[in-house]
């Protein structure tokens, strides 16, 4: 069984990788496409507000940046006023021919949760908002679960970052909120947690990413664990890890725009059992770990 294992190459992705002038590039949603590795990046652009471009991959590991756009505030004509401070993390579910991008909205009114869909990276059509403010780490599900799709979110409420579940009969109708997680007092993740990736199928149920943050003085840590939840009742937690897998180490890790955070919104699971954990370190880069379903699930008994 394999543990964790950060690429020797990290980070794979930096801002000189970027064929135009953006102040960062991080915080990716990744998927096989065309049977190509696709990164939806998020990239903080000199003005300060987030916008997305892709980065395409036949390894996994070396990527090529496009060279414009895919995605920006100004492209939500219905809903402009919301993401109007930028377009952040994306996560990206595959649902039969369709990827659906579920990302945070940035504006005075506080972050939320929004959703589109793509079937080449190119064209979107934005659906709009499927929360209110203050809500983001969304994710979907890749199928329906009891005739439904489902989705996990953080919404804020007062000092409260819980993560919790909705169902819908058609991705834009959410209902049935139920909160299935809460940060465990007094550990790494004791102040907020947060989905960190879409769910991916297992014998033994739906494996999830999360973000845990735990605040030290004038400075927090963010760092990555893993959770286990049931098939066919997604609100019930199977297992939880107790350690983090993945915490910031090193100084590619550790300094940057926003120091000691390791983030990730995307991760691909290959035929074999390898899964590759795309991450950022301090929010000023894109780095990948690879480990196996495996040894995850272990981690969440
Ligand atoms: C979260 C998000 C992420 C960011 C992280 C660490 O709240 O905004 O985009 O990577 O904080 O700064």
């Amino acid at each position: 069984m394999k543990e964790i294992k950060k690429c020797n190459k990290n980070p794979i992705i930096t801002k000189s990788d970027v064929p135009f002038i953006v102040n960062s590039i991080f915080n990716p949603g990744a998927v096989k496409f065309n049977d190509r590795y696709l990164l939806v990046c998020r990239v903080e652009m000199p003005d300060g507000r987030s916008s997305f471009v892709t980065a395409e991959s036949d390894n996994g590991y070396d990527f090529k940046v496009a060279d414009k756009l895919c995605l920006t505030p100004e492209d939500h004509k219905e809903c402009y006023e919301y993401v109007e401070w930028g377009i952040e993390d994306p996560r990206i579910t595959p649902v039969d021919d369709t990827f659906y991008l579920t990302y945070t909205g940035y504006s005075k009114y506080e972050p939320l949760v929004i959703l589109a869909e793509t079937k080449d990276f190119e064209k979107f059509k934005i659906h709009g908002i499927i929360s209110e403010p203050s809500n983001k780490d969304c994710a979907v599900f890749p199928e329906q679960i009891n005739g439904y799709y489902w989705k996990v979110d953080r919404p804020t409420a007062g000092n409260r970052n819980d993560i919790w579940l909705s169902k819908s009969p058609d991705m834009i109708h959410w209902g049935e909120y139920k909160c299935i997680m809460e940060p465990s007092k007094g550990t790494w993740e004791t102040q907020k947690i947060g989905n960190s990736s879409p769910p991916i199928k297992t014998k033994d149920g739906w494996l999830m990413l999360y973000h845990g943050v735990r605040g030290f003085g004038s400075s927090i840590i963010y760092k990555i664990g893993v959770v286990l939840l049931d098939l066919n009742k997604p609100w019930i937690i199977k297992g939880r890890t107790k350690v983090p897998i993945i915490f910031p180490e090193y100084d590619y890790e550790r300094i940057g725009d926003v120091g000691n955070v390791t983030f990730s919104n995307g991760w691909i699971a290959e035929q074999d059992g390898e899964v590759k954990i795309y991450y950022s370190g301090a929010d000023s880069n894109i780095c990948v770990a690879t480990t196996n379903i495996n040894y995850l699930l272990s981690m969440c008994k």
